[in-house]
């Protein structure tokens, strides 16, 4: 099964404008707990390098692009995230990266439990233990 799995968010907008719903449990797999979003991010400048223990995320580009590294310890694959209906689904313990960011890239990401730093796995080696590779 691939790394990349996308979340359609159908834009049920009108004559108006679009308009996307993401809702608990219905079209996101989880009950969401925390939203957070990325933006004026420096270009040429990578975030992430880490993987959660437990923590589910659906992030989502309301705005310009970026890229995503995704890694379960064996595959590493590569998504575009370039769209305010695609949502991709980043499961726990993927180690993911995050780069080339447009200068008008705005990143939302839909969590399932608060911010909790004893969650994340920041040392890649510690990651591919935690993954028995
Ligand atoms: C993730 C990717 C996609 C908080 O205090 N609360 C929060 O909810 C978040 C998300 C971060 N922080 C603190 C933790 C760090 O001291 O903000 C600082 C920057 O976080 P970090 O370096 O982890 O940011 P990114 O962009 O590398 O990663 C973020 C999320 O932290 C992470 O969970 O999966 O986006």
């Amino acid at each position: 099964m691939s790394l990349v799995q996308w979340i359609n968010l159908t834009d049920i907008g009108d004559e108006r404008g679009a308009l996307v719903v993401a809702e608990s449990n219905i079209n996101v797999p989880f009950s969401i707990e925390r939203i957070y979003y990325i933006f004026n991010t420096k270009q040429d400048v990578p975030r992430g390098f880490h993987a959660h223990h437990g923590l589910k995320q659906v992030a989502v580009c309301l705005s310009g692009s970026c890229r995503m590294l995704l890694d379960d310890g064996q595959c590493k694959e590569h998504a575009l995230l370039d769209s305010p209906v695609k949502g991709l689904v980043v499961d726990k313990l993927i180690w993911h990266e995050m780069y080339d960011f447009s200068e008008d890239c705005v990143l939302l990401v839909l969590a399932d439990a608060h911010y909790d730093e004893a969650d994340y796995i920041r040392d890649y080696d510690e990651f591919l233990g935690v993954v028995n590779v």
